[in-house]
């Protein structure tokens, strides 16, 4: 691959294939006969600014090097020949980074003392980029978690029908609009002043951070393109959204999608042991609502993908992202159900 060579790798590139399971970047296993590498194409069209985005990425990495001497505990880029963190080539940006060895990185919490972990993972994270400067990131994806606008895109994408899907989807449209108020509520208390702005990690998905082989210890946070300016209650609410669900986020039958609140607890424990002391009042009573409105948000954004024609999400079939819409939907349904358990949880740890 004609990007290859474009970094300072060690070694003889042996093989290199695709890799990982995520939605948006393209990720290859780079073998050489010394070493191996994760090589990335970043998504341009979704990060519009490739500079900006991996000046943020080497700034973070590099603050989350200090007083570290385990390379396994923070991504490492790999350099071009040129000393520049990333590549072009035909118009394609790439980036290498370091294979984190040893490591897992999970799809499902096999565990519930996996799923802890994760929370530890997260937690520290934010913890530890507590003191980063904030003014200096750039925000990669503007608006990312404004649950609100979220909302006014569904509504032009459902005047717009670009595909005329949107009568086969009502039930998904109904069950999601009737839910848009309880959607402004966390960026309407931002507004407020009544929660803080944090270096937030903002995609925390289970598969978003490695645990050591061995022990299933926390290692390291990956998929760093969307750090930025954020709530905490968001990285928490999409660990929910994703890793407390009994089924994959994708599954068909609907019967086997629920929140489970073993999970839910388990990582409420690690969450709040991690970065509990640093949150506000308000930043922990908000974490149910924050795990309902990042599930919810989730679901509408597969909708409002679905509706435009797939653009956005990579899909491995036509329907994927109707599907994906509906076990998120599903997940709100269950979770609205548990509110008074999830918030009992929190203040047994909080
Ligand atoms: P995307 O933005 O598309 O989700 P990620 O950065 O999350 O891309 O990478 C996709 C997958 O590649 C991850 O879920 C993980 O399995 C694997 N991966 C990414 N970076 C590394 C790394 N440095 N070491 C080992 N595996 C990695
Ligand atoms: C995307 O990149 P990945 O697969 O880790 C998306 C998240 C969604 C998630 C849904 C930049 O995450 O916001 O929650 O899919 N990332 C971006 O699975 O949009
Ligand atoms: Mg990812």
């Amino acid at each position: 691959m004609k990007a290859v060579s474009q970094f300072r790798i060690e070694g003889n590139p042996v093989s290199c294939e695709r890799y990982g399971n995520g939605h948006i970047n393209e990720t290859y296993l780079l073998v050489t006969d010394r070493r191996r590498y994760i090589l990335q194409k970043i998504n341009h069209h979704i990060f519009t600014d490739v500079p900006a985005l991996m000046k943020n990425i080497a700034a973070v990495t590099e603050y989350l090097r200090q007083g570290q001497n385990d390379p396994r505990r923070t991504l490492t880029l790999v350099q071009t020949v040129n000393g520049a963190d990333f590549a072009e080539v035909d118009g394609e940006y790439w980036r290498v980074y370091d294979f984190i060895e040893d490591s897992v990185c999970l799809e499902k919490a096999e565990t519930k003392e996996d799923f802890y972990q994760s929370a530890i993972a997260f937690g520290s994270f934010q913890r530890q980029l507590a003191g980063f400067p904030a003014h200096t990131l750039c925000e990669t994806i503007p608006r990312f978690h404004d649950t609100a606008n979220r909302f006014e895109k569904l509504r032009e994408a459902i005047r717009a029908d670009k595909t005329g899907r949107a009568d086969q989807v009502r039930r998904e449209i109904d069950f999601s609009l009737a839910h848009e108020e309880m959607g402004g509520e966390m960026v309407a208390m931002l507004r407020r002043g009544e929660l803080p702005l944090r270096v937030t990690h903002n995609d925390t998905k289970l598969n978003n951070v490695m645990l050591d082989a061995k022990t299933h210890e926390p290692l390291c946070v990956i998929d760093l393109d969307t750090v930025m300016p954020g709530l905490a209650g968001n990285d928490f609410g999409d660990s929910i959204r994703f890793g407390a669900s009994t089924a994959a986020e994708d599954e068909e039958n609907l019967d086997k999608v629920e929140m489970a609140l073993p999970l839910f607890d388990a990582y409420a424990k690690g969450f709040l042991a991690s970065c509990g002391n640093s949150l506000t009042a308000n930043e922990k009573e908000t974490l149910p609502l924050a795990a309902m409105l990042m599930t919810l948000e989730c679901g509408i954004r597969f909708l409002t993908d679905y509706l435009d024609g797939d653009v956005y999400f990579r899909i491995h079939r036509p329907d994927h992202n109707l599907l994906r819409c509906r076990t998120q939907l599903k997940l709100v349904a269950d979770m609205e159900k548990k509110k008074d358990e999830m918030a009992a949880c929190i203040r047994q740890y909080a």
